[in-house]
Order: C-alpha cells, then sequence, then structure tokens
C-alpha cells in the first residue's frame, strides 16, 4: 500500500508510514503485580509535582531494596579512643550544607562521608572543569547550583522514603518514579552518598551492579570527561531552575530462551525503511529507540565510554539512576525506559562529542505524566574475535536478546511502534552490521514491528542492506528460512566462507535453478 522509495539518502516507505501509533492514554495508574510505584497515584494531575508514596519502612536495609544513604543502618565509625557506630546521612548533612567556594571543598566534603577513599579517589577532572569556567557561570555554579544541588540531596529521605526495589536478575518487574525523585537520587550519585556502591571486587555485595556514585566521572581530566561534565551540569541546572513534573518507569523484561523456535517460524520479514542521515534519537519520535548497551546498562558513562549509549545517558540524563538499582543483564534479559526527557543536545561522537545546547524536550506526556518515548537496552555480545559471531549459539542469543527488547511488554501496556535501531554491536563490539541487521530484522518480525534502520553515515551499508532485503521480500522468505540460510553460513569453515549477503544471493539463485 505504500510506495517503497528509494534515494541517495534513504530506501523502504515512507518513515512516517512506518512509525505505529503512540498510545498516549495509558489508563489510571494502579499497583500491579511486579510494578512498584513511588509516587501517590490518586492524585496524579498535569504539571503538579507528584508526591512521593509514603512508607513506614523507610530505613529498609535488605539484598532486595537499595540501601539508602539515609537509612539508620548506614553508620560510619568515628574517630577517637573510644570507637561508636554513628549515622553516616547525619555527617552527610553536617559536610554538605557547610558553603562550597572551590572544588577542592567539595572534593573535601564527599571524601569526609567516604574515607576508605581519601586517597584513592582523584578529582583532576572536576577542579580542572571549575577553573575553566568563565567569572559569571562560576559564580552561578558555587552561589546556585550546587548549593541547589545539595539542598536536593538532602531531601531523599522526604522525597524518597519508599524503598526503591533492585531490578534483580530473571525478575520480570517495572519500577516508576517521578523526574523529581530521579533528580534526588541523581544529585546523590553526584556527592557520592550512595553506601556499599564503591568497589569493585568480585565478591563485594554489588559487583554485579553498574556503578552509581560519581567518583570516576570526577578524575582524569581530558576533553571527554569535559563535555560529560557540561552536559551533566547542564541537566543540573535545568532541573534546579524548573523541576519536571512526569514519571518515568524502568521495566527489566525477559524472554524464556526456548521462547521463539526460529527455525520454524513462519512470519515474513517486517516493513524496513533503512536512511544513511540522522540518528535514533533525532529521528526515532514514536518509535522503540533501541540503547546499543552494556550488560551493565550505561557502560562507561560515568567512566570513559563516549559512543552510543553513554551519549544517549548523558543528553537523557534520567537514564543514568537506572544504574543505582539494575542488576547486570544476562542474555535473555533487556531494560525498557519510558518517559526519560532529553535535555542536551550534542555534536560529534566519541573523542569528538561536544555538549551544544540545553534543549525543552516538547515529547508530549501519556496519561501517567511520562513523555512518550520509549528506550530499550539491549546489549550486544563483544566478539574479541568478529569470527566468533558466527557461532550458532551467539547468533541464538543476540536473536533472543533482540526479540526481547523488541517484544511488547508484559508487564505494562505498550504502543505498538517500529523499532528504532542500526548498526548495534557493531562499533564497540566488533559485530558485523550487515549479519545483525538481519538478526533484528527477524527478531522484529516475531515482535511483530516494523524497523527504521540508521546506518549512521553509511550510505553502502544501507545500499547493501536494502538490496538484501529486497531480494529476500522478493522471495517470499521467512524467518525461519533466513535462519536455516544463517545457520547453515554458521556452520562454514572460516577458510570458505564468502561475505554473508554473496552467500544469501548464491542460494537465492540456485533456488531458481
Ligand atoms: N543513532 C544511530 N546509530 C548510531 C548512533 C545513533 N545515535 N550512534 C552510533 N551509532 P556502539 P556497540 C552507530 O559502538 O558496538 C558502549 O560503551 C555507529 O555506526 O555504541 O553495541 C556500551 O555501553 C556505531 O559504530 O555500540 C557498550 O559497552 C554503531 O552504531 C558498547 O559500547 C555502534 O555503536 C556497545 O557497543
Amino acid at each position: 500500500d505504500v510506495f517503497p522509495t528509494v534515494t541517495s539518502k534513504c530506501c523502504g516507505p515512507n518513515i512516517s508510514e512506518l512509525k505505529g501509533r503512540v498510545v498516549k492514554n495509558q489508563g489510571f495508574l494502579r499497583p500491579r503485580p511486579n510494578h512498584v510505584i513511588l509516587v501517590q497515584i490518586d492524585n496524579l494531575i498535569p504539571d503538579q509535582m507528584p508526591k512521593p508514596f509514603k512508607s513506614g519502612v523507610s530505613n529498609s536495609w535488605t539484598s532486595d531494596t537499595v540501601k539508602m544513604p539515609f537509612s539508620i543502618f548506614n553508620v560510619y565509625e568515628s574517630s577517637g579512643v573510644v570507637k561508636k557506630q554513628k549515622p553516616r546521612w547525619k555527617l552527610i548533612e553536617k559536610v554538605l550544607t557547610k558553603p562550597f567556594k572551590s572544588a577542592q571543598d567539595i572534593e573535601k566534603a564527599i571524601k569526609s562521608y567516604n574515607k576508605k577513599y581519601e586517597h584513592v579517589w582523584k578529582f583532576d577532572a572536576l577542579h580542572r572543569y571549575i577553573e575553566m569556567l568563565p567569572g559569571a557561570e562560576r559564580e552561578f555554579f558555587f552561589m546556585r547550583l550546587i548549593p541547589e544541588m545539595v539542598y536536593l540531596a538532602l531531601q531523599l529521605p522526604d522525597l524518597c522514603p519508599k524503598p526503591i526495589p533492585l531490578l534483580k536478575r530473571g525478575k520480570t518487574m517495572a519500577l516508576t518514579l517521578s523526574q523529581q525523585q530521579i533528580a534526588c537520587l541523581l544529585t546523590n550519585a553526584f556527592f557520592c552518598t550512595f553506601p556499599h556502591r564503591n568497589t569493585t571486587q568480585s565478591n563485594s555485595e554489588y559487583a554485579n551492579y553498574p556503578s552509581i556514585n560519581f567518583s570516576r566521572l570526577f578524575e582524569e581530566w581530558n576533553s571527554k570527561k569535559k563535555e560529560k561534565l557540561r552536559t551533566i551540569f547542564s541537566y543540573f541546572s535545568q532541573v534546579i531552575e524548573n523541576m519536571p513534573t512526569g514519571l518515568v518507569t524502568f521495566e527489566r523484561l525477559h524472554v524464556r530462551k526456548d521462547e521463539v523456535n526460529w527455525k520454524k517460524s513462519r512470519k515474513n520479514l517486517p516493513r524496513l525503511h533503512v536512511t544513511s542521515e540522522g540518528s535514533i534519537e533525532e529521528d526515532g519520535a514514536g518509535m522503540l529507540q533501541v540503547d546499543f548497551a552494556c550488560s551493565t546498562v550505561g557502560g562507561g558513562v560515568l567512566g570513559s565510554g563516549l559512543v552510543q549509549e553513554e551519549i544517549r545517558f548523558l543528553i537523557n540524563t534520567e537514564l543514568i539512576i537506572s544504574r543505582l538499582f539494575t542488576e547486570k543483564l544476562e542474555d535473555n534479559e533487556s531494560l525498557l525506559i519510558t518517559g526519560a526527557q532529553q535535555y542536551s543536545v550534542y555534536r560529534g561522537y566519541s573523542d569528538t562529542y561536544e555538549w551544544v545546547n540545553a534543549v525543552s524536550d516538547k515529547t508530549e506526556r501519556d496519561s501517567w505524566q511520562r513523555r512518550c518515548t520509549q528506550i530499550v537496552a539491549i546489549d550486544a555480545m563483544h566478539f574479541r574475535n568478529p569470527n566468533d559471531q558466527y557461532r550458532k549459539a551467539y547468533m541464538d542469543r543476540e536473536l533472543n536478546k533482540a526479540y526481547c527488547g523488541f517484544r511488547p511488554s508484559p508487564i505494562l501496556p505498550q504502543e505498538i511502534a517500529a523499532v528504532a535501531t542500526g548498526n548495534w554491536g557493531c562499533g564497540a563490539f566488533s559485530g558485523d552490521p550487515r549479519f545483525k541487521a538481519l538478526l533484528q530484522l527477524m527478531a522484529a518480525a516475531e515482535a511483530k514491528k516494523d524497523v527504521v534502520f540508521f546506518t549512521f553515515g553509511n550510505h553502502h551499508i544501507m545500499r547493501e542492506l536494502y538490496d538484501m532485503y529486497s531480494l529476500l521480500q522478493k522471495k517470499d522468505i521467512t524467518v525461519g528460512t533466513l535462519y536455516t540460510h544463517l545457520e547453515a553460513y554458521c556452520s562454514m569453515a572460516k577458510q570458505v566462507k564468502p561475505e554473508l549477503y554473496e552467500f544469501l544471493k548464491f542460494l537465492q539463485a540456485k533456488a531458481k535453478c
């Protein structure tokens, strides 16, 4: 019904035909099994600040919930001859409410309640960043931004009294919190107040979780750190001036490994629009936008990484809070985030990444006051040896991973939208974009979603992928048949393996004879 177009910049049906529909009315927000809501749900009014859900167990200190810095169980041992256990939150309140005049003051305050890291953590990046600020900006930084961030951080016991569940592996679970609660949690991450989250040792309690305290962001100054700090401070400046009033939902999802019988699948390939122009975040409005993730979500956002996932986490800054409660993703799991707002515009990529300006996100909100932006984190496999990706077990793993990300959430209602994706797993993780594109198309077919594929400037791959796709479509190749072809390709010895698309074209030509 739609005329496919082929131009020098894109191929396939018009992008607007594939977008799907945005379901703005989700009905009333009601507790469901597996969905924890941290705000009072009876009085959610557009543009009014949601009220935190009050709880009688705000000191929770269990292995199923986030250990909060204000818990009475968060203690430190006083110095002096007689050692006494003292509440750490009292110390945090005391040191953060003193006026800050320099980066040294901030460093000293943070280290005073993180004594163990006094000689370990370096703050050179934060020091250099602040030194570099022009006079007026530096004045704003110390006179307004930092005091307001402190004020927000110290409201944590009032804003987040209800225990925050950990989204643990193997558990399908959703968590909804307000943008204000997220901002408060992120200021706490900035001031490194989260207990038990500083060690990376493999036997530590949170070894299987991403880091959340910002200590690594403050060390090792370089141009990337400068731009990361600019982006993050832009977020904090915006929320202290004008606190957003919406909600954000984080859903940890999983599929059974045998849920889809790929070989027997009779699904047809989905509709495909492929373009060498634009990007997932710029042009993916109304679609399910893929985060090319690390199994510890956010990857190197607080450290040195600065590619697709890290950039997305920086500009849609609320995504960073997922690191507080999301255990490392397993092979059959994904994390779906609904409502994260965009705060910054960037240009460049990796070493050339630059923060450009703050942006006021005008994306509509749904009836739960969430921005209609859906981002799904799926982590591809990191192939140190690129030949490994053609092992059947790994192909299955990638198919199930993508399917887990693309299929509708079994917990909460979700719009039926096209998937906005691209060279997933093919940058830092060294996958083959031609192969991965087909796997994503197969996963989308099973999930009953169309695909908009951004080749990120690569015109060549755009044409090759569209030609391959058109041939497969013309021959009515189902997901199952394509799987069988790919299986055959995987089983070939690497010495005799032709290029994948040549192999598939050869099979089609042979079938004709
Ligand atoms: N829109 C569309 N395509 C993009 C965009 C964008 N905004 N940005 C990049 N690409 P990569 P991976 C294309 O390397 O290989 C992170 O550290 C571009 O062609 O980010 O899955 C994570 O935390 C790029 O080469 O994804 C993981 O640890 C390609 O997508 C790891 O990297 C792949 O982007 C994931 O690596």
